[in-house]
């Protein structure tokens, strides 16, 4: 009876392990938005500021727009979340 409890347990565990595999994070290309962000931020800080938004010829109302949170700097996250009508 042991061994079945110990068999049943191994199973569970390779199901689960067999399970996980897909779930891992799989590095997938960029975005054309994501590229796009990544070639205005300059500095490499993974934001843009207005300075380096300004560079793709945006106003500054469209930088106040996407920075939802307020920070003064756009993230790949804000920057990428905009409607993408053009
Ligand atoms: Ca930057
Ligand atoms: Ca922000």
């Amino acid at each position: 009876m042991k061994r079945i409890v110990i068999g049943t347990v191994v199973l569970a565990g390779v199901a689960l392990a067999a399970e996980d595999t897909p779930l891992r994070p799989i590095e997938r290309p960029l975005t054309r938005e994501q590229q796009r962000f990544l070639a205005l931020d300059t500095n490499g800080d993974r934001r843009l500021s207005l300075e380096e938004f300004q560079v793709d010829a945006k106003s500054p109302n469209e930088f106040a727009e996407l920075d939802t949170d307020g920070d003064g700097f756009l993230s790949m996250a804000e920057f990428t979340a905009r409607p993408s009508s053009d």
